[in-house]
């Protein structure tokens, strides 16, 4: 579906058929004898505003600190670009940021990508308010399908692709390393490529930030059993599952599950599906990577990207890295 406004074109390619991706991956995870279902699935309206508010609390440093990357490096970030394309944007934070240091007048243009149609549709509305010379095509998509639906270019002008909030770290190796291949393809000599990615640290401020006092990143979790029960016509009792967070040192990744408190049976009428807890039994839910500068290095070489800086914060908590198609270094 495709829909027109003066300067907000809104693409949407998720349609009717979304449950069965989720039915796909809720049959596959609740069958493992490890059960699990992939993160994606966090991001309904609610999930967005949890997530937001996430980025509020005092123990989640990532966004703060990617934050203070942006704001004091912009300029140098966006270089000569006048399109931003941002994959799984959710709120326009650090998109208005960007945007705002691109020339004014020179036909700025902001593409963000997300699964999150209400996220998309909100980011988009308050950012044409604030820059008024500003168009905005987005796609309502999931960037693991549908990167060759973000339109072309406009004109001869470079462009930013922009992967933040450490949304990189959500993938294991393998899948990384493929979603980073094609994001690569996207890229035309002169484009850049600004991904932030969250560093290895002390695990102790690590699994706060996944474990907040005020119980928003519990929320944010159980919340996914909400999206199942809704669009699945399962039974969970959200109330019978607790939050877990904890990193995984050899593995350097945040792992968050759900463990069951109680022994409970599930109906899942959608998939026709019973599935049983133990007490105990844990669902994972997430991973977040956490990276050093040679794991970053190591991934964007293998998906064929040029490596050209690697920006940190003052207390070097996260990066954010500028690369470009290999061979194309003028840009
Ligand atoms: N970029 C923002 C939001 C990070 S939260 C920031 O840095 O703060 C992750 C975002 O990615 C959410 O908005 C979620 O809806 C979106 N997302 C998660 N998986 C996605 C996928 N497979 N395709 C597209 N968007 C996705
Ligand atoms: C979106 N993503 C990078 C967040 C993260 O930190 O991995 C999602 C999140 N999960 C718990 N808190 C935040």
């Amino acid at each position: 579906m495709t829909e027109a406004a003066t300067d907000v074109r809104v693409d949407v390619h998720l349609g009717p058929g979304e449950e069965r991706r989720l039915a796909d991956d809720v049959l596959d995870g609740l069958t493992k004898p490890f059960k699990e279902i992939p993160p994606k699935h966090f991001y309904d309206a609610r999930g967005s505003e949890l997530f937001d508010a996430i980025c509020e609390q005092p123990e989640y440093y990532p966004t703060r600190s990617e934050m203070a990357i942006l704001t004091q490096r912009a300029s140098q970030l966006v270089g000569d670009a006048t399109e931003l394309v941002e994959l799984g944007s959710g709120a326009p934070t650090k998109a208005r940021i960007l945007l705002g240091a691109m020339t004014e007048g020179a036909s700025r243009r902001y593409i963000p990508l997300d699964v999150s149609e209400s996220a998309l549709r909100e980011a988009a509305g308050e950012l044409i308010e604030e820059l008024p010379d500003l168009s905005v095509h987005g796609v309502v998509g999931d960037f693991e399908r549908h990167l060759d639906r973000i339109p072309g270019p406009l004109n001869g002008d470079p462009r930013v692709v922009a992967l933040l909030g450490g949304t990189i770290g959500n993938f294991p190796p393998g899948t990384r390393r493929r979603l980073l291949r094609s994001i690569a393809r996207l890229l035309r000599p002169g484009d850049r490529f600004i991904l932030g990615t969250d560093l290895v640290k002390d695990p102790r401020v690590i699994e706060a930030a996944y474990d907040d006092a005020a119980g928003v990143t519990a929320d944010f979790n159980l919340n996914l059993l909400n999206v199942v029960n809704r669009e699945l016509e399962a039974n969970f009792d959200v109330g019978a599952f607790e939050h877990v967070a904890f990193f995984d040192r050899r593995r350097q990744w945040v792992e968050m599950r759900l463990r069951a408190t109680r022994a409970s049976t599930v109906w899942i009428e959608a998939l026709d599906l019973q599935v049983e807890f133990a007490p105990g039994e844990e669902l994972r839910t997430e991973i977040s990577a956490k990276f050093t500068p040679d794991r970053l290095r190591s991934d964007l070489k293998a998906a064929g990207l040029d490596l050209r800086q690697i920006l940190t914060d003052p207390e070097d908590r996260f990066a954010v890295s500028v690369s470009g198609p290999v061979g194309s270094r003028a840009g």
